[in-house]
């Protein structure tokens, strides 16, 4: 056996990526939508639209479906499960799922002649998850803060001040509006701990790098922080699984994978960690040194860390690095999402934010900024309804730039806490890596060059590293191999609009306080 897989559950599909390790190739990749693929759950984006009050909740039994929906496919085309030796995942962070005291007993005796929904569904003790775009818990979050004694306290425990999408705050919100059914609730895991329970037949822990988005671990102890606990919800300790490092072996893989898709009985099941965390190991960055930002669901900026360093102001936050040590990570609500609405708004197409596309604008859009919040932002932490251009009437054109260029200013300006501004590349991933002009914008915004991998899904291909690694493979050998650059495809800075972009972050400095009054 020498090859492994992994899975990557984020917030719009489901992928697996196949390795074999000693050779250090991908052998394939699939994937699931859950809007295209899985209509039934009205999920178009991975979520259930016309959440009220900031909440955004998902149906965990659609990523049961997906699970099955993705190895059915992988099995109809031939692959052969017997060969992996290792499997782990990834999966969208802060997420979780509500369980019953029968879910460990309903794992160790799934029928593998059924899907998995239908015989796990019966132990949700909450019908939906929330997940990272939930920003419902503003209330939640200043109880907490105030029961620890304030932001800072917070912060240096578990690596984050109390942040709406976390998910001891969501807890907290569960307890307080629906008592009973916390009462009820044995367990609560994250996405990634639900999938890698289901993977292995058993609860499986939590691990660090996941664990760290919860603000209920704390980082530097790498254990549950009793003042956290007690401060989020009553019993909360006895609900949550242990917490782990991320290289743990979470047991050999269940028994209904093996008979249903032709597993080794062998087949070591990991720990899964956040989608983050994976894809610092996916870009070849898990030592410090490399930055990478990720054009997902949502954007986001990480780099490994050896200490944990927290953002004074309190947007960003630092996790667990699951090969060791710690990674900061600052994350942008309005990513992909904000990109697609105004996309779909001014009746453009991927290419007018391509290359050519851009090139009908002027770079910077003649000094004029637009603030790219299409919807509440989390850094910073602004409600919003509507992308704004301050004093003007921007074409269709020009909001292509704009929304673009916006969130470029919006996050290098909010990632300077970092002190990576002589760190030489960016490394570029996530479904808008792929668009050469939105790449070009990164490239000068930063005024650094920007490489992107030759394997895309860098979340899931982490996953599959980690679980190689588990099992012997070589990390530098596998990175050398699996995180190497795509040739012809690096994109350089151009100084002039290096220096556009430098005059321009002030303007938009200014117009962030005008509108929202904050820096
Ligand atoms: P996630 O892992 O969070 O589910 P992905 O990394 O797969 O997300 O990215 C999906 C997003 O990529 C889509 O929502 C879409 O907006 C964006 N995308 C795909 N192709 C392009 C393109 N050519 N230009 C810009 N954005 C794109
Ligand atoms: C990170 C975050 C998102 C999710 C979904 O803090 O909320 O990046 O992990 O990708």
């Amino acid at each position: 056996m020498k090859n492994s897989l992994g899975l990557d559950a984020s917030t719009q599909s489901l992928s697996a990526v196949l390795v074999d390790w000693t050779d250090g190739e991908v052998l394939g990749s699939w994937s699931v939508n859950f809007g295209a693929d899985l209509p039934r759950y009205n999920h178009p984006s991975g979520f259930l639209p016309g959440g009220e009050a900031g909440e955004v909740h998902a149906n965990p039994l659609l990523w049961l479906d997906a699970l099955n929906l993705l190895l059915d496919r992988m099995k109809e085309e031939g692959v052969d499960f017997s060969s992996i030796a290792s499997v782990s995942g990834s999966g969208q962070q802060h997420g979780s799922v509500y369980l019953s005291g029968d879910f460990g007993q309903v794992l160790s005796s799934l029928d593998e002649t059924a899907p998995l929904a239908g015989q796990i569904g019966a132990c949700l003790t909450r019908e939906t998850s929330p997940i990272w775009m939930d920003t419902s818990t503003g209330p939640e979050c200043r109880e907490i803060t105030d029961a620890l004694g304030g932001a800072d306290e917070v912060r240096k425990r578990s690596g984050s001040e109390a942040i709406e999408r976390f998910t001891g705050p969501q807890i907290r919100r569960f307890y307080k509006t629906q008592p009973k059914a916390y009462a009820e609730t044995a367990s609560i895991h994250l996405v990634s701990s639900f999938l890698a329970s289901v993977l292995s037949g058993r609860p499986a822990a939590i691990d660090y790098g996941d664990g760290a988005g919860m603000n209920l671990m704390n980082l530097a102890a790498g254990e549950w922080d009793d003042a956290l606990l007690t401060a989020t919800a009553p019993d909360l300790r006895a609900k949550l699984p242990e917490v782990e490092p991320s290289a743990s072996v979470a047991g050999d893989i269940s028994p209904y994978f093996v008979k249903r898709y032709g597993f080794s009985p062998k087949c070591q099941s990991l720990l899964w960690s956040g989608d983050n965390p994976c894809s610092l190991v996916g870009m070849g960055a898990s030592r410090a040194g490399k930055m990478v930002i990720s054009l997902g669901t949502s954007d986001t900026l990480f780099a490994a860390m050896d200490e944990p360093l927290t953002d004074p102001r309190g947007f960003g936050h630092a996790f667990g690095n699951p090969m060791g040590g710690f990674m900061s990570l600052i994350c942008f609500r309005n990513g992909s999402l904000a990109r697609e609405a105004i996309k779909d708004e001014y009746g453009l197409s991927w290419n007018d934010f391509g290359v050519d596309g851009l090139s009908r604008t002027p770079v910077g859009n003649d000094g004029r900024v637009i603030i790219p919040f299409v919807g509440n932002e989390i850094t910073p932490r602004v409600d919003s309804t509507s992308a704004q251009a301050p004093g003007w009437k921007p074409t269709a054109e020009e909001w292509a730039r704009g929304i673009v260029e916006g969130q470029f200013l919006n996050m290098k300006l909010h990632s300077r806490w970092l002190g990576l501004d002589s760190e030489g590349e960016i490394l570029l991933t996530g479904g808008a890596s792929e668009n050469d002009g939105i790449a070009q914008v990164v490239a000068d915004v930063f005024g650094k060059p920007v490489r992107r991998l030759a394997v895309s899904g860098s979340a899931g291909l982490g996953a599959a590293i980690r679980a190689a690694v588990a099992t012997g493979a070589d990390l530098a050998f596998l990175e050398d191999k699996l995180s190497a650059p795509a040739d012809g495809r690096d994109l350089a800075p151009v100084s002039e609009h290096v220096s556009i972009y430098q005059d321009l972050e002030k303007t938009f400095a200014e117009a962030l306080s005008d509108r929202f009054n904050i820096s």
